[in-house]
């Protein structure tokens, strides 16, 4: 075996982070999620995004931050309710202040990868029914000409959609995203006007720019029977996975939606609809299938009580999952791959430098087999607005701290660690050994 002192990316990897326009901007008023926040009922202690980390005015403070730690990448969010405020009314302001911003990018050596849509609809689209009406293709494919044609000469790589298999499960399944819906035809509709928009959205894009690289951001979870002898466990995990993440990519690599016990749905205009796949990657959960008479019938998803796991349910820390994932998109869809995120709720910095070098460990592993992995995004540059669980300070995801008062940053251990790996192009085992020592057998005993 040889010895090995530093686990080495290619030299055109991108090094980077994510961050998305309604957790990080501030003040936005006119989407989805700020209706949601006003209503009250969805959000940790009712609380509103509010100024958020406040960088429609002060974004390029932190692009600072970002050079200074090496980045060359960053993944940031257009936010449609802001380009069209109202149905067919476009707001040219808007458009100058993301120039500014992508051109700010540039100017520090930063590569933008730019999502069209990062889980917010504008307050028009929503009160038209958001993504159950199939008008909603129509008007992303619009939205989506305006934006490119406007900063396509900043911008070649782009997400169409961030997530789609979460929105669909949190807003039209499990109730948990407003308007709280627990509705399977509507879940389908939605599924179904979301791979058809994303779909004219690729098209469109490389109608404007044919150089364009376009993919979407896929939340994959590493799921597995809560008892690995329970039939009722195991099946119930298959359809899980099957529904949450492969019918999305089977249905672009196929152009058939195949819904289990359903007909199958064609949607040829979907097929070979990806440059790239995204993968946001950051948990494990088991599966138990609760039945009568024992229980209710119900899909629980758990954690195994003696490993390490996030707050809340945010589920088992499971670095190997990143290494299958990433083999199993490649073997299946033979296509580029991008982590667009990856990252760890913790306040306090305790796991968040192992994290990040276990899950580096996973990704090298990947890129050494042969699996052609372009860039890491991690998740997330500052702490920002997490969505339902708001400003909890359970939920702080930042290389870098944010306090909400007053605007300062403070970074984190994570965030000097990351910036080292990102200035080196790869992870030494003298930052193994400083920031999670007891890493450094596992990280560099196979290398
Ligand atoms: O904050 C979110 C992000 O918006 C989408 N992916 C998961 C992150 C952490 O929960």
């Amino acid at each position: 075996m040889t010895l090995i002192n530093k686990l080495n990316f290619p030299d055109s990897f991108q090094w980077g982070t994510a961050t998305s326009s309604h957790q990080v901007e501030g003040n936005l008023t006119n989407n989805d999620w700020y209706a949601a926040e006003q209503q009250g009922g969805y959000i940790y202690e009712n609380q509103r995004s509010g100024q958020a980390c406040d960088w429609w005015n002060r974004a390029e403070e932190d692009f600072d931050r970002m050079a200074a730690m090496h980045q060359n990448a960053h993944r940031l969010s257009i936010e449609w309710s802001r380009i069209e405020p109202r149905q067919g009314v476009w707001d040219e302001s808007a458009l100058a202040r993301y120039r500014e911003m992508l051109v700010g990018l540039r100017q520090r050596g930063i590569t933008p990868m730019v999502t069209l849509h990062h889980f917010t609809n504008p307050l028009w689209v929503s009160e038209a029914g958001s993504w159950e009406n199939e008008q909603i293709i129509t008007w992303f494919e619009r939205y989506t000409r305006k934006v490119v044609a406007a900063l396509g000469d900043l911008a070649d790589i782009w997400c169409t959609i961030n997530e789609p298999g979460v929105v669909v499960s949190h807003t039209y399944l499990l109730g948990r995203w407003a308007p709280g819906k627990r509705d399977i035809n509507g879940a389908l509709h939605a599924t179904i006007n979301m791979m058809r928009a994303h779909a004219a959205s690729y098209r469109a894009i490389h109608d404007l720019q044919p150089t364009a690289q376009v993919g979407l951001a896929h939340h994959m979870i590493i799921w597995k029977p809560w008892r690995p002898y329970a039939i009722t466990d195991l099946l119930a995990t298959n359809m899980v996975r099957y529904m949450f993440q492969e019918l999305l990519l089977k249905t672009i690599a196929w152009g058939v939606m195949r819904v289990p016990g359903r007909r199958s749905y064609l949607m040829p205009e979907v097929r070979n609809t990806l440059d790239w796949i995204g993968l946001n990657y950051y948990q494990r959960y088991r599966i138990r299938l609760g039945l009568p008479p024992f229980s209710k019938p119900s899909v629980e998803h758990r954690t195994h009580p003696d490993l390490q796991t996030g707050p809340g349910e945010w589920g088992e820390i499971h670095p190997r999952g990143m290494f299958d994932t990433l083999r199993m998109l490649w073997k299946v869809y033979r296509i580029p791959l991008y982590i667009t995120e990856n990252g760890i709720p913790d306040e306090n910095d305790e796991n968040r430098p192992g994290f990040i070098i276990s899950h580096l460990h996973q990704l090298w592993e990947a890129i050494r087999e042969g699996v052609p992995v372009k860039g890491y995004y991690f998740w997330s540059l500052i702490d920002n607005f997490e969505w339902t669980e708001g400003y909890d300070p359970r939920f702080r995801f930042g290389l870098i701290g944010v306090n909400f008062e007053t605007q300062e940053r403070h970074i984190r251990p994570s965030g000097n660690l990351y910036s080292a790996i990102c200035r080196d192009g790869g992870l030494s085992r003298d930052l193994v050994s400083q920031y999670a020592p007891h890493l450094a057998q596992t990280v560099f005993s196979g290398a």
